[in-house]
């Protein structure tokens, strides 16, 4: 207390005056200095006190203000990862077998791809340091120093973490909004139904958004404590992962469980005769589509290089090409199919995966070559310039099509000589499922 009055400006100030009295003084002179120090220092320290109670204070909120708002942010963060928020946060917890819900309040319940069992949010009482009236806990694999999960497997291991204590046990009403876009509209999930106090969630019914509301208390000093109520609306946006069986050169089909969209970006390719002529236009695909649903199945032509093809497809469709190539003057007529030709004619590439290197045929450009431009998906290159590995988002597959010359049978993949060179016809494809 006595060096932050010393750094006070007002003692600063008024110090000055002291030191400048030099001389002698009279008894008149002494009777009304030492009257109107009193008052001064009276005065002024009644304000003193009351100005760093105040600071004080302020200092405390503010610090406690920036703590819920992180906290809230750190929540937000994590749901943006899930695929699902489960709209009545209990009924997830099926899923959730490890995580023991005695005595607490689950607020939110998230999947999120790759983690085995629902990351919960969840309010209960204070244990050990934390304070108390209540406190949010999160339990969920914990993380690494990027920022990635340690551990998505065990969940007998993971923790019951406070994320932040002093939350608020007055009761509130939540004001769930209506999704109008059913028909009767639907009002989102007030997490907990029951009973709301300082941390709840309204989820909408297709578990896609959630409304967060965080109620902290404001230490005071002296006071009564304060609250400080906070709200965020999050989308959680990430896709559900697509039964994509391929990459790591094997592919025997592009699966999704729901009705999805489908891109093809042909992304263009290099087949040339001997003597420099391009043969391109020898080149035309077929992109087989391929359901058991009543709609059953159909095909359409590879789109142009540079062009793109759009389908709607039902739930488990599998996705093949057959690329042929006909009357050119110098390559014998074929037919190259994604399935039946993989680790042969085509390969196929997914995010993360490194370029296979072969010779280009004549002075052709490479495979990285057609991977410069911009995956809309991803907002970067195909292939990553620093890394040289692919770019892709997990529902994309790149195909690469050798049609010149046939596998070589006696040679393993990686050894296939010029002409083979893998990158006669680039294709990208991407498969969005149809949000539930
Ligand atoms: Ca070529």
């Amino acid at each position: 207390m006595l060096s932050s009055l010393k750094t006070f400006p007002l003692f600063k100030a008024v110090s000055p005056l002291f030191s400048q009295v030099n001389n002698g003084f009279t008894l008149t002179e002494l009777l009304v200095a030492g009257a109107l120090t009193t008052t001064v220092v009276g005065v002024s320290g009644v304000g003193l006190a009351s100005m760093l109670s105040s600071s004080s204070d302020s200092g405390t909120q503010n610090e406690r203000r920036i703590e819920l708002n992180r906290s809230l942010d750190f929540i937000a963060t994590e749901v943006r990862q899930a695929e699902r928020i489960e709209p009545d946060a209990n009924q997830g917890l099926p899923d959730a077998p490890a995580f023991d819900a005695t005595d607490k309040v689950p607020v939110l319940t998230l999947k999120i791809p790759g983690v085995n069992q629902r990351i919960i949010y969840y309010l209960a009482g204070a244990e050990g340091m934390w304070r108390g009236p209540q406190v949010i806990y999160r339990w969920g694999p914990n993380f690494n120093s990027d920022g990635s999960y340690d551990d998505t497997i065990s969940p007998n291991a993971w923790q019951y973490e406070p994320l932040i204590d002093l939350i608020s046990e007055e009761t509130s009403t939540p004001d769930c909004p209506m999704d109008t876009t059913t028909s009767p509209p639907i009002r989102w999930t007030a997490n907990p139904s029951t009973n709301a106090t300082g941390f709840y969630s309204c989820v909408s019914p297709t578990g896609k958004v959630a409304s967060i509301f965080h109620k902290g208390q404001l230490k005071k000093v002296l006071d009564n404590p304060e609250a400080y109520a906070l709200e965020t609306k999050v989308f959680a946006r990430t896709q559900p992962p697509l039964n994509i069986i391929g990459g790591g050169g094997t592919v025997s089909g592009v699966l999704s469980n729901r009705r999805s969209r489908v891109t093809i970006s042909n992304l263009g390719g290099a087949l040339q005769c001997s003597n420099g002529n391009d043969v391109n236009d020898g080149v035309s695909g077929t992109v087989l589509l391929s359901s058991n649903s009543a709609s059953g199945s159909s095909s359409m032509s590879l789109p142009d290089p540079g062009g793109d093809l759009v389908e709607t497809v039902e739930p488990n469709t599998t996705l093949a090409f057959s690329v042929q190539v006909r009357n050119t003057t110098c390559i014998r007529d074929t037919t190259v199919s994604s399935e039946a030709d993989q680790q042969r004619q085509v390969i196929t590439l997914r995010d993360g995966e490194s370029v296979p290197a072969f010779e280009t045929y004549l002075e052709q450009n490479g495979i990285a070559s057609f991977l410069t431009a911009e995956n809309p998906r991803t907002r970067q290159p195909y292939l990553d310039p620093d890394t040289r590995k692919i770019s892709l988002a997990a529902n994309q597959l790149i195909f690469l099509f050798e049609l010149g010359v046939d596998f070589d049978s006696s040679k393993p993949l990686e050894d296939q000589e010029s002409p083979f060179d893998m990158q006669d016809l680039v294709v990208v494809a991407t498969i969005t499922p149809d949000e539930e």
